[in-house]
């Protein structure tokens, strides 16, 4: 019994996702999820928007196989703040398996740094979504870069793609490589050679050190289940383009979902319409999170 009340309207994950049709290539990696407590364990932060249902590392590692992955990228989720103990439990937990994303203060310490990389943790997440969190000030998201950059960490954002032209200047001003969540939340409604998603594209084009998940078509998509077309040409875009600095993920338990929630497996049965050929889906899968997340 977990000490938390879930949120009234919380959708919980699925309870039995389909198996996908999509075999994904040896070595596939999930390159974005979360695990939520359970909390009685690993309590959710006081300042946390939102109290989620339980989603513990077995249901991950269960999910991981039946999808046919080998591997995860666990991102700290907002509903722990920066009490990363649940995703070191986790790391922990994986035998080498996951790698993990962290959330951290701006006095965080060489010695805390130190174990988090030696549980699996190779970047931290800035958050700029407002529903979710009060984004930290630029400058102390400064001196958390300059901390991490040592290390060879990157930095995840997670921003709406209305915010982009007001954050551009600081984000193309971090020193480290630098992963965008979700393609930059881009309204699918609008098109994919308009200025918005153009701006992103840019983003991608001239600054080599940024990289795209191409994730979440059910955040994104207006069309909905299962086959979130109108999202498939901006994910395509990305991919076509850039194809060494993309990752996909199926941001299980897919927190804060309304509208609907997935099923992983459907999700996965996108992948060869975003990304058509064998290498495209190897890259995409396989080599480019084994770069950024299990090379050091
Ligand atoms: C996601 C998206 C969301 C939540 C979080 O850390 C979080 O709470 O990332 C969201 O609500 O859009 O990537 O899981």
């Amino acid at each position: 019994m977990s000490a938390f009340t879930v949120d009234a309207d919380w959708l919980p994950f699925h309870p039995a996702p389909a198996k996908p049709e999509f075999t994904p290539p040896a070595g596939a990696v999930d390159a974005h999820c979360h695990v939520f407590g359970p909390g009685d364990t690993f309590p959710f932060a006081p300042e946390r928007r939102y109290t989620p249902c339980d989603a513990p590392k077995q249901r991950l590692w269960a999910l991981r196989d039946h999808l046919g992955f080998e591997r995860n990228v666990i991102v700290q989720a907002t509903c722990h703040g920066a009490d990363n103990r649940a995703l070191i439990d986790a790391l922990e937990d994986a035998n080498g398996r996951a790698r993990g994303v962290a959330t951290v203060r701006r006095d965080v310490g060489r010695a805390e740094l130190g174990q988090l990389h030696a549980a699996g943790v190779r970047g931290v997440r800035f958050n700029f979504v407002k529903r979710l969190v009060d984004t930290l000030p630029f400058d102390s998201l400064r001196a958390i870069a300059s901390k991490i950059e040592p290390l060879g960490w990157h930095i995840v954002i997670y921003f709406e793609a209305a915010e982009l032209p007001d954050l551009y200047e600081f984000f193309t001003s971090l020193p480290t490589t630098v992963v965008v969540d979700h393609m930059g939340r881009p309204d699918v409604s609008k098109a994919v050679d308009g200025p918005e998603f153009s701006l992103f594209k840019q983003l991608l084009n001239d600054h080599p050190n940024f990289w795209s998940k191409v994730s979440c078509p059910e955040r994104l998509s207006l069309e909905g289940p299962p086959a979130y077309s109108d999202v498939v040409p901006f994910a395509r875009r990305i991919i076509e383009n850039f194809p060494d600095r993309v990752m996909w993920g199926t941001d299980w338990p897919h927190p804060n979902m309304k509208s609907h929630m997935p099923d992983d497996g459907a999700l996965v049965d996108l992948i060869p319409r975003i990304a058509p050929t064998a290498e495209l889906q190897q890259k995409l899968l396989v080599d480019n999170p084994m770069r950024l997340y299990w090379s050091h």
